[in-house]
């Protein structure tokens, strides 16, 4: 047990949430579920990135003032993780007056510290990714995530020497005994990291001459640079005045991001902090990016899906999970509403929805609905309980290495296990040939249900306390996982659901 500090990006104001937000902030939630579980203090952080120049023009364009533009999409930030269950503990806006404050204060000790100076900057800048691009970042010219062209920008800005820090971050990846360690995940994206650090860095500019964001303390007329402004969100909302709460959770234990945004996260963000004399947070891990239906997700191509579409034609719980589940977190991937379909299908209405429906209908139609009492161990038994057992044990493996679609593979796997069970002792005929021995295949079933139930908390909230209601118990999580799924805790005796509905109708 310990404390778990785990964030998200905070997303761009620019537009409503679309499913890629949605995929991070659930990968988070589900972590952030499962650390709870494991008895961790833990701050789950996701919020909103309001400043800069993309969001200004953006509000311009619509003819809105940029506070009641900022306003309104937060609101559906907001709206869309309630939806989805996001168990967040805060959700920081960069408008916020106490984030404004935090940041003021950490640039002022910024300035102190002597690593920023004045001068002037020209370049291509891409006002969607808020950053600028050297000649050869850009792929025909453009910008290689929004493919856009850059705009030209030169202006008298302030910089941060980053390029004093290469060695300082190259020991803190590289050397777990470096007192900055941190570790930045997977291999590809720490080695891409490196070898761009090694090939060295550029002093970054950190304030921009536009009125929408926090203006510099040491010089009004500028603002904070949108990136330096959004990374702060990390520090400001443990309350980075107060240095008794601040303690409570920094270094943070887990960045979360698709990799994109590597670079802000796993050097500038370090070498900010390092200047200052906090410490780097414990691990930057950028996951893939995916397309839809084989084609990048974008307004002009008019096929950017949003999380309330997959809701409403899957449910919240299987859109978690469907998500997820669809590529290996950490690689490229693509999400495919008909592959969605067929898993949901397969997986979740045939499999997991049928063993839960058919096994209590049978304690149902056999026993009165009233859970029997186990006999002796026999036959498949010993194999079934092994079965539950591993896959409680490599479920806890799995989302700790952040493998979601192992875990996922690691419930499917008992599940098909279990299944298999019902095949192989047949409680229809024993309901005629044998009492004593249907008495304990049913108890096995159910208990199986039992550890399913909870092993599905993480991705499946409400199916978790749907499951477990079923079968006349409650959700219980109060003990670490492993304690909870240790085989045989279920009481017999108790009244399973009289008319449970499918878990996962058909579509
Ligand atoms: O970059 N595949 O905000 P943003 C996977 N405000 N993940 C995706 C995705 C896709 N196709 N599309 C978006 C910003 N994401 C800054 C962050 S943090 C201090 C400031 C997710 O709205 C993924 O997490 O552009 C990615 O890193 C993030 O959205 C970018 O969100």
């Amino acid at each position: 047990m310990g404390k778990f500090f785990i964030t998200t990006p905070i997303y761009y104001v620019n537009d409503v949430p679309h499913i890629g937000h949605a995929y991070t902030t659930i990968a988070a939630d589900v972590l952030a579920r499962f650390h709870r579980w494991l008895g961790d203090d833990v701050f789950f952080l996701t919020g909103t990135d309001e400043h800069g120049v993309n969001i200004y023009q953006v509000a311009s364009a619509q003819g809105v003032d940029p506070r009641d533009w900022v306003d309104r999409i937060a609101a559906e930030f907001k709206r869309a993780w309630a939806e989805l269950l996001i168990s967040n503990d805060y959700f920081i806006r960069t408008t916020d007056a106490r984030h404004e404050a935090g940041v003021r204060a950490f640039m002022e000790r910024l300035y102190a510290s002597g690593d920023i100076y004045k001068g002037r900057y020209e370049g291509k800048y891409c006002v969607n990714c808020e950053r600028f691009y050297s000649e050869d970042e850009l792929v025909d010219g453009l910008c290689p995530i929004h493919l856009r062209p850059p705009v030209w920008y030169a202006e008298d800005n302030y910089f941060f020497r980053l390029s004093k820090y290469a060695d300082r971050l190259i020991a803190a990846i590289e050397d777990p005994e470096d007192p900055n360690h941190y570790e930045v995940e997977p291999p590809a994206r720490r080695n891409e990291v490196l070898g761009k650090i090694r090939a060295g860095l550029l002093d970054i500019s950190i304030s921009r001459a536009i009125p929408w964001g926090v203006p510099l303390p040491f010089d009004p007329d500028q603002t904070v640079y949108v990136w330096v402004d959004a990374l702060l969100n990390y520090i400001t909302a443990i309350g980075f005045h107060d240095p008794a709460a601040f303690d409570r959770y920094w270094p943070a234990d887990l960045h979360l991001m698709a990799k994109d945004i590597i670079w802000f996260h796993a050097v500038i963000w370090p070498a900010l902090l390092l200047a200052v004399g906090l410490r780097p947070p414990r691990r930057v891990f950028a996951h893939g990016f995916f397309t839809v239906n084989g084609q990048k997700m974008s307004k002009t191509l008019g096929n950017v899906i949003r999380p309330g579409d997959l809701v409403r034609r899957f449910g919240v719980d299987a859109t978690r999970w469907l998500l997820l589940s669809q590529f290996p977190f950490g690689q490229d991937g693509d999400i495919s509403e008909g592959l969605m379909a067929q898993r949901y299908n397969a997986e979740l209405a045939n499999d997991l929805g049928n063993l839960v429906n058919r096994t209590v209908a049978m304690v149902n139609r056999y026993c009165e609905g009233v859970i029997p009492e186990p006999g002796p161990e026999e036959g498949p038994d010993g194999e079934l309980k092994a079965a539950a057992v591993e896959a409680g044990q490599a479920f806890q493996a799995a989302l700790a290495a952040l493998d979601f679609s192992g875990a996922i593979a690691a419930i499917n796997g008992l599940v098909a296990r279990t299944n298999r069970y019902i095949e192989e002792t047949a409680p229809w005929n024993l309901s005629r040939t044998d009492r004593r021995r249907l008495g304990t295949v049913l108890y096995n079933q159910a208990e199986v249900l039992r550890v399913l139930g909870h092993l599905v908390t993480p991705f499946m909230p409400e199916t978790a306390r749907t499951i477990c209601r079923y079968i006349g118990v409650e959700l219980d999580l109060s003990r670490p996982p492993a304690e909870t799924v240790r085989w045989g805790q279920l009481p017999p005796r108790v009244r399973v659901e009289a008319a449970p509905k499918p878990l996962f109708p058909r579509i």
